[in-house]
């Protein structure tokens, strides 16, 4: 089959699949007519978002289309590691935090990118290794998360873990060295820190059911089966001249996992078949209930880390492409996600009972539960704190760690000592509980703290 043939077989299999899925869906499509790509996915229950290099914000060409099409925004490196944390323990948010005021200010929400990945380390990491690593891995995530806690729609917490090729297996890296745990030890970390954001797995070539799909898949399953807090999956999509046909039933299976799928990096080789890619994975998304949004990495053609691929919506004068068109066709035409369920009380009792039902009578003061996630060398406490019967106006908690253990960070609570006899004190927008409420706090250390108790004492 000569070339131009197999580009053109390949795109009618993808068309073929798209329609044979749009024909099985049962979601009501609701046609509208938003002229923007913001407002046609926000009709829809969507974002629209572009990777952005903080250095363009003041290019005001760049801004304009930024401003107009775009209500999502990802920084394309100021939120890595190398970025946030050039030495250790010394953080820098400039970027990012332009990046989030600039969001903040035009209506657009903000994916995180990326708190762990095996590149763009600082060079101090990259010479790490063991629970030294580790433990300055979930510092990292910890601090990080904790800076633009309420800020992030969505972190991909983990970055491009898995290697490409036909294993289905781990990416070698320092991280995986550390432990084959380091993911959910991660995604744990990133919950504490910041309750309200999404958390996310994000990887490449994951376009279809593959091994390397099929390997996170396994991972997520296990994740939910467990427990570990992961919330999203993110398909980066760099795609070249084909669209593997599966790929909406690949969306579909992780969504049917019960997590959130986003298309977080979508950019698409130039020629013939770009613009039929871009409407096929904008289709795919709209077909998709729980696909939360798409993200293409960069504004015009000239922004993209692809140079002369030319794969981007804009050219470089900011004039739309066709892509753009048949995206914003797709925008218009798909189905709106469902919208959450009965404005009525519901009529079965709460399916998700309290995580830790008190067996004891409500004390007056307060009570303390402690979950850990440990690894060799270090941990994660995560504490709930219970008001008693006449609620708080502050809380203390205490442990006893063993030696060997000791408190390296912590958030949400103000620690006093570091090994041994440990007190934690409310901050100021915890410390007043009504009766009955519950708060949680956290600390990471090093060493091992299996088996501690707390004790709670309300003020
Ligand atoms: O490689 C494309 C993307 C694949 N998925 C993860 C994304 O984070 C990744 O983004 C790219 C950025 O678009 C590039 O801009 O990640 C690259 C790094 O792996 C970024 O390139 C870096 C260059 O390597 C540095 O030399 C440069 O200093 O961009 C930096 C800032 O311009």
């Amino acid at each position: 089959m000569n070339h131009r043939r197999a580009l053109r077989a390949a795109v009618t299999i993808a068309v073929t699949g798209a329609l044979a899925a749009a024909m099985t869906m049962t979601l009501t499509s609701t046609a509208s007519a938003g002229t923007t790509l913001r407002a046609s996915a926000a009709e829809k229950g969507r974002y629209f978002g572009a990777a952005v290099a903080t250095g363009k914000l003041s290019t005001s060409a760049y801004t304009t289309i930024l401003n107009r099409e775009f209500n999502s925004v990802v920084a394309e490196n100021e939120m890595k590691w190398d970025a946030t944390e050039p030495q250790q323990g010394r953080f820098s948010y400039t970027g990012g935090d332009r990046l989030v005021s600039h969001a903040q200010a035009n209506g657009m929400s903000v994916r995180g990118h990326a708190l762990l990945w095996y590149q763009q380390q600082p060079g101090w990491a990259q010479n790490m290794s063991g629970s030294a690593l580790r433990n300055a891995a979930i510092n990292h995530v910890t601090q990080v998360a904790t800076h633009f806690r309420g800020k992030i729609y969505a972190w991909d917490v983990v970055n491009e873990a898995f290697a490409d090729g036909n294993s289905g297996a781990r990416r070698d890296s320092n991280l995986q060295r550390t432990g084959n745990d380091w993911i959910e030890a991660a995604f744990r970390a990133a919950r504490a820190a910041d309750p309200g954001a999404k958390l996310c797995y994000n990887d490449y070539n994951t376009d279809g059911i593959n091994a390397k799909s099929t390997g996170i898949y396994n991972m997520v399953r296990d994740f939910k089966s467990r427990g570990v807090p992961i919330d999203c999956v993110g398909f980066q999509s760099h795609l070249g001249t084909s669209l593997a046909g599966d790929y909406q039933a690949n969306l579909q299976r992780f969504a049917d996992l019960g997590v959130d799928v986003q298309i977080t990096e979508l950019d698409v080789m130039t020629g013939g078949n770009q613009a039929n890619i871009y409407g096929a994975v904008t289709r795919a998304c709209m077909n998709v209930s729980r696909c939360t949004g798409i993200t293409t990495w960069g504004v015009r053609d000239c922004d993209s880390w692809r140079g002369s691929d030319n794969a981007l919506l804009f050219d470089c004068n900011g004039n739309k492409k066709a892509a753009y068109t048949n995206v914003l066709n797709a925008l218009n035409a798909g189905p709106a996600i469902p919208t959450d369920p009965p404005t009525d009380p519901p009529t079965d009792p709460p399916t998700d009972p309290p995580t830790d039902p008190p067996t004891d009578p409500p004390a007056v003061g307060c009570s303390a539960s402690v979950s850990l996630n440990s690894w060799t060398g270090g941990f994660v406490a995560t504490v709930k704190v219970t008001a008693g019967s006449t609620g708080t106006s502050g809380w203390n908690v205490g442990f006893t760690l063993p030696s060997g253990a000791s408190v390296t960070n912590t958030w949400s609570a103000t620690a006093s000592g570091s090994t041994g006899a440990v007190r934690f004190a409310n901050v100021n927008y915890n410390g007043r509980l009504g009766a009955g409420q519950v708060t949680e706090f956290g600390f990471q250390g090093t060493g091992s703290a299996s088996g501690v108790t707390p004790t709670c004492t309300a003020s």
